[in-house]
């Protein structure tokens, strides 16, 4: 189990983050190795969902300093870019090479039932980081991540407090269809705008990408025109960086003529909000390769674990990214 009192300590200074899991017990030190005693190298599959925002990036680099030679792993890295059915054969390719353990970054919730039931079948356990699946939870060891949904609260109560008083024609960047932080990021947000004059006009998915929220923006704007268009609400950053470009493009001003909320709060994303063509950010940390790794040990240990580590998120209006910006880490 993670020691959670290490986690607040050592993860307060990259940004005040919490992990919040009821009833931990303390155990192994995490990413130190120690296949249930011994010092043997442990092999971890991880299947990433790709490289599709700056968010994976960060993600990524933070999976792979975790699950690191140094801290005794040894790590088979596989990137699906953004295809299910090969994210699931890259799960399927570890559990025939008899890897130790696996962790899976899911790209959508469904359909994980065949594949995880084969790895329980094979010993193999399986830790989830970042994204949920609708399967089961007994077809896995525990999950760590985000609260999708508290994000799409937070979002739209923001919106619902600055613009919910007058009416409000709002188009959506959707992430990837299917994708746990698209479904909950928009459930969440449309709770909270709930009997305001947010009236959402339009929704289609960008995919998570740059340039998927260009394109689908580009849309948008021809559709409805800058005038018929008053805010933005993007799953990603990413998304939002991408709208910017179609929204200069069409002549009118990011941030002005037409509003932009976004989640992730990376590097990107909090210049542009300091810049004033964001308006809000809430955040979503990619830093979960240590806690993923301090999981992983603790379950081939033998140790108890949660079922659900959630990371606590902050959020950012310009003036508030600005006070951060230098001591940000992704
Ligand atoms: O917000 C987005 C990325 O699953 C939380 O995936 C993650 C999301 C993140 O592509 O930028």
């Amino acid at each position: 189990m993670i020691r959670k009192g290490k986690l607040f300590a050592g993860l307060a200074l990259a940004g005040a983050i919490a992990l919040t899991a009821a009833g931990c017990s303390s155990s192994t030190d995490a990413g130190n190795g120690g296949d249930g005693g011994g010092d043997e190298t442990i092999t971890v599959g991880f299947a990433q969902t790709g490289s599709e925002s700056g968010w994976r990036s960060a993600n990524t680099e933070s999976m792979k300093t975790a699950f690191s030679a140094e801290n005794g792993f040894d790590l088979i890295f596989n990137a699906a870019d953004n295809d299910p059915a090969a994210q699931i054969a890259a799960v399927r390719d570890f559990i025939n090479q008899g890897v130790d353990a696996i962790v899976i970054a899911p790209i959508v919730e469904d359909g994980w039932d065949d594949v995880l039931q084969e790895a329980a079948d094979a010993g193999i356990p399986v830790v989830l980081e970042d994204r949920t699946v609708s399967a089961s939870d007994d077809l896995y060891a525990s999950w760590v991540g985000l609260d999708f949904r508290k994000e799409g609260v937070t979002a739209g109560t923001w919106a619902a407090e600055n613009f919910g008083d007058t009416p409000t024609n709002m188009v959506v960047l959707e992430g990837t269809t299917g994708s746990a932080p698209a479904n909950e990021r928009a459930a969440g947000f449309d709770e909270a705008i709930e009997g305001t004059q947010i009236e959402k006009i339009d929704s289609q998915t960008g995919d998570f990408t740059r340039d998927g929220g260009k394109k689908v923006m580009e849309g948008f704007l021809q559709k409805y025109g800058v005038d018929g268009i008053d805010l933005v609400y993007a799953h990603n950053d990413d998304m939002a960086l991408g709208a910017i470009e179609a929204i200069e493009a069409a002549g009118a001003v990011p941030g002005e003529d037409i509003k932009i909320i976004s989640i992730d709060a990376v590097k990107d994303g909090m210049l542009a909000l300091i810049d004033g063509k964001i308006n809000f950010i809430v955040e979503c940390n990619p830093l979960l390769g240590d806690l993923a790794a301090g999981i992983v040990t603790d379950v081939l240990a033998g140790n108890e674990v949660e079922k659900e580590y959630y990371v606590e998120d902050l959020s950012f209006t310009p003036e508030e990214a600005a006070k951060v910006i230098d001591s940000r880490l992704y």
